[in-house]
């Protein structure tokens, strides 16, 4: 008898959306993928590894299309039709790529595991993967004259080439610093795997130090997915690694070893229904440390996917307040009182009436304030302490959390001073599809 379906007449639950490449563009194989806010303030964007071809970063419009935006300096143009089945839509129209990305497709070489996190606390995603012996990324999002680009910052150990698998970054000691493990895959010869960690700077990019994983090293291991979470509640992120595929072998458990006194939040978004709410960004104001992101990612690692958890270590610093952005937008936030720190939060996803109870002063704490939309945001200390900067160096740059201060360098046309305005570089060109040019001028 053949098989007779249950749902006749009822609409699919799950449209199909095709995303393909022009016929000249052979499609890659996809083995990493990622899902959040990347370039988006609060809707889905989506980051694909690949190999055999250019990675992908489809910017989510905000109409149910994507725009390929990983294209960039050496790689070839992305050019993709977007268009959905299996709906009466008319089919997207080919949205040509205009090269505001730098450098994340990374044609070359082949991806596996991916994580988003914000490792120079900046407010902006970043994103790190890792390529099958090839050198793994941990690309930075830059602004530059309104538009965004990405900057590998990978030192030559941590980009060296190793046969990796999953991907993970997690603050595994609480100490306010991400730590990024490289599950590797012991193929034709021993491969231990590799822990890093990401130190923030106040003005420069992240300092990366290599740590011993212990136990978690693992040289003969066939490493095939790893995830953190905390088993036992005790606050502290545990970690399972998986392996197999041309070897049976267990799965192992690893525990922390240091940061036992160290604070930290677990931050829980829901959706409406209850569940959880991948795709959400969470922002944790501290009193002393400034702002921490995390991303509820739909994705990430390899073979396996991430808790959707927002888990912050905090050091000796405690949270003043958390906000949760949901992929539709819609925004809750709240304060955290000391008695809250070292315990699990769940943000239920905001009813219209919890608005008006939403008007209590928040506690956003240093560099941080609340705006007349109630939640908050940067403070702009160069417009609110006009005189903050000392004679020597009197340009005032706000940043995120702070600002800083610079000397009146002047520059050439076509050039502007660098951050401490100690030299001028030339203001970022973008030529053609997706080449991006950055000159030097000392
Ligand atoms: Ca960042
Ligand atoms: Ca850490
Ligand atoms: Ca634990
Ligand atoms: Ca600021």
């Amino acid at each position: 008898m053949p098989f007779a379906p249950l749902w006749p007449q009822s609409r699919p639950l799950v449209g199909k959306l095709h995303v393909h490449s022009e016929s000249r563009c052979p499609l890659p194989g996809g083995r990493g993928v990622s899902v959040g806010p990347i370039l988006s303030s609060s809707a889905s964007d989506i980051f694909c590894d690949n190999e055999n071809g250019p990675n992908f970063l489809f910017h989510n419009r905000g109409d149910g299309t994507f725009v390929d935006a990983a294209a960039g300096a050496g790689g070839f143009p992305a050019s993709l039709p977007v268009e959905r089945s299996g709906q009466d839509e008319a089919h997207a129209p080919l949205l040509l790529f205009t090269g505001p990305w730098q450098g994340v497709d990374d044609p070359h070489q082949h991806g596996r595991g991916v994580a988003l996190a914000d490792f120079n606390r900046d407010g902006k995603v970043d994103i790190v993967y890792g390529n099958w012996n090839g050198p793994h990324r941990l690309y930075l999002q830059m602004s530059a004259h309104g538009k965004v680009r990405f900057r590998d910052i990978a030192s030559p150990k941590f980009s060296m080439p190793s046969p990796v698998r999953t991907v993970i970054a997690a603050d595994f000691d609480n100490d306010q610093e991400l730590e990024i493990f490289f599950n590797n895959f012991a193929h034709r010869s021993s491969s231990a795997n590799r822990l890093f960690r990401i130190i923030r700077r106040e003005h420069g990019d992240p300092l990366i130090e290599e740590l011993n994983p212990g136990d978690a090293l693992e040289p003969e291991g066939r490493g095939t997915g790893g995830v953190v979470t905390d088993f036992d509640g005790d606050g502290m992120l545990d970690l399972i690694l998986s392996h197999g595929e041309s070897m049976a072998q267990p799965l192992s458990v690893f525990r922390g070893n240091q940061g036992f006194s160290n604070n930290w939040l677990r931050v829980v978004p829901r959706t409406r229904f209850g569940a959880f709410a991948r795709g959400a960004k969470v922002v944790l104001y501290t009193k002393k440390s400034g702002a921490h992101l995390r991303i509820i990612d739909g994705g990430s690692g390899y073979l396996c996917e991430m808790e959707p958890v927002a888990h912050f270590g905090l050091g000796k610093d405690e949270a003043s307040s958390v906000a949760v952005t949901w992929p539709d937008g819609k925004m809750a936030s709240r304060n955290v009182a000391s008695t809250e720190m070292n315990s699990v939060l769940e943000i239920p996803y905001p009813r219209d009436e919890d608005r008006l109870r939403d008007l209590a002063p928040l506690e956003c704490g240093q560099g941080f304030s609340q705006q007349e939309n109630g939640h908050c945001m940067d403070t702009n200390e160069c417009i609110q302490f006009p005189f903050v900067c000392p004679r020597d160096k009197p340009v005032c740059v706000n940043t995120y959390g702070s600002y800083r201060c610079r000397t009146n360098k002047r520059c050439s046309r076509g050039y502007e001073p660098n951050e401490d305005g100690t030299a001028c570089v030339a203001q970022v060109a973008f030529l053609g599809l997706g080449l991006c040019l950055q000159l030097y001028a000392l």
